[in-house]
């Protein structure tokens, strides 16, 4: 098919090359006629889902028992989440098949099972088919024989002591063929691949692809989660099965036994590109069956409202309004969150006015310091020039401080801006989780600015301490100013001599 492919785009590249050089209308007819063909080849069928042919968890089972679409047999127990087909005793056999053929040509199954077992060995093995005929009970892996179309066996057990199982063999019938047991099927397999499917930490899974002729079978080994670690089995092309057939999956044990589950059976629709997808009609629907559903449903309306009048009459203090005495599970989740936000919003609230007054009583100091400083004459000698440097360092410092604080205050007023967003419209659970995150990481500045403030405040204004504010207005003398000054200076210039004899002890250590 490659080969044909690679032919048919040598021939298009000449033939445009003929029709680029002016080649003549043929090299043009030529074009036109392959090009179609080979876009065709590139594009991928489109895919349904096809309930009719599926089954899987979590509610597989009807309460009568029975598998909607598909029958079970001999030994198969159908539950919520699986349908064991056998469990691991010996000589058990079962099957599952749908209940109606397949109306399309082409299709892809994904059948996920657990082949489990407590032996080192196990038998006898598990088949996935398609066959003209439902193979309820046989000899053939719990299936009939002989059978038209194709089955793909994971046989456990080796029956011709080759040491070639656990294997995989895809075996076609046109309802001649006798299974050769005695062989596991060696001499009669289209294609075949080992592969170990047994006791594997995650179910084993199956993709069988029949599409323009080709049965491809791909085998995700139950290794990891992944759901997409699939690997190639085997291939068959020009294969020919019959166009109407039911799925079907079957097992059986021998002398050594297996628990045989089957997890899920997922059938789609593949459609070749540019082709129509028919919908059903409704009438696809047998008249029978809707009669079955709908009676199903008046029964179990009729047994609800029988329950509901026994209630009210075995608990008539119940009757009323139940539902406005207790609050659910959601509202009281909302309740709660809203009280929560209300708690965060005055808290913050009350943090912005104490913060408002930190800055206030700052701008003060800051004022008060500079006014301070202009009523000392330009021309007076003051106590040393170092001394109006670090006088000036200390107001540089204020005026930082002044501008984290203003920085903290416009943090802070985000949060509550966020705040009363969230409370007022807490509609989507993921835009308050938003919210939320904007107000933590705000806060989280605060607190960041918060522990510098308190730093520098230690590390310059509480180790050389500073004197009391003066009340204001102002009643400082002069004299007092420069001897604060001074005493200040002095712990300033001992706590820098003391922090460089730090840092020339910590240069040694390293
Ligand atoms: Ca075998
Ligand atoms: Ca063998």
């Amino acid at each position: 098919m490659a080969a044909a492919v690679r032919t048919r785009r040598l021939l298009v590249r000449q033939a445009a090359a003929a029709a680029a050089a002016g080649g003549g209308a043929w090299a043009l007819g030529l074009f036109l006629l392959l090009s179609p063909r080979l876009c065709q080849a590139d594009e991928t069928p489109a895919r349904r889902f096809e309930y009719k042919y599926s089954f899987k968890g979590p509610h597989l089972v009807r309460s009568d028992g029975s598998i909607a679409f598909w029958t079970h047999s001999g030994n198969a127990i159908p539950s919520a989440d699986q349908v064991r087909i056998t469990p691991s005793l010996r000589s058990q056999k079962g099957s599952v098949w749908t209940k109606s053929k397949v109306n399309f040509e082409h299709w892809e199954t994904q059948v996920t099972f657990r082949v489990t077992g407590r032996g080192r060995v196990g038998a006898d093995g598990l088949a996935i088919w398609y066959t003209s005929e439902q193979g309820l009970d046989g000899p053939v892996f719990g299936a009939s024989e002989p059978w038209n179309g194709v089955g793909i066996f994971f046989d456990s057990f080796d029956n011709d002591g080759k040491k070639n199982n656990p294997a995989v063999l895809i075996v076609g019938n046109n309802g001649k063929l006798v299974y050769d047991h005695q062989n596991d099927g060696a001499s009669q397999a289209l294609g075949s691949c080992l592969r170990d499917f047994r006791n594997k930490p995650y179910p084993v899974r199956v993709k069988i692809t029949y599409y323009q002729k080709t049965l491809t079978v791909m085998i995700h080994n139950g290794f990891t989660p992944n759901n997409d670690d699939y690997e190639l089995c085997a291939k068959v092309e020009n294969m020919i099965i019959p166009p109407d057939g039911y799925f079907g999956i079957s097992a059986a044990t021998g002398g050594l036994a297996d628990d045989h589950d089957v997890l899920s059976f997922l059938t789609f629709r593949l459609t070749e590109p540019g082709k129509q997808v028919e919908e059903p009609a409704d009438s696809e629907i047998p008249d029978e069956e809707k009669e079955k559903y709908r009676e199903e449903y008046e029964n179990f309306q009729q047994d609800l409202d029988k329950k509901k009048e026994d209630f009210q009459k075995e608990h008539p203090e119940m009757q009323g309004e139940p539902a406005d005495m207790f609050e659910t599970v959601n509202e009281r989740e909302l309740r709660q969150i809203f009280e929560g936000q209300n708690r965060v919003h005055l808290e913050i609230k009350q943090l912005n006015r104490q913060l408002d007054m930190i800055l206030d009583e700052q701008r003060r100091y800051v004022s008060l310091m500079s006014e301070e400083m202009k009523k000392v004459p330009s021309g007076q000698p003051l106590m040393g020039q170092a001394h109006q440097g670090q006088l000036e360092n200390i107001i540089q410092y204020q005026q930082e401080a002044l501008r984290h604080i203003g920085e903290l205050r416009s943090s802070i007023t985000n949060a509550v801006h966020h705040a009363i967003q969230v409370s007022g419209g807490a509609t989507g659970g993921y835009e308050n989780v938003q919210h939320f995150n904007d107000i933590k990481e705000h806060l989280h500045v605060v607190k960041r600015e918060l522990g510098t403030l308190v730093q520098r405040n230690v590390a310059y204004v509480e180790k050389p301490k500073c004197p009391e504010i003066p009340p204001f207005p102002s009643c400082l003398s002069t004299t007092h100013f420069f001897i604060f000054v001074a005493f200040q200076t002095v712990l300033f210039i001992g706590y820098i001599m003391y922090r460089s004899q730090q840092e020339a002890a910590a240069k040694k250590f390293f």
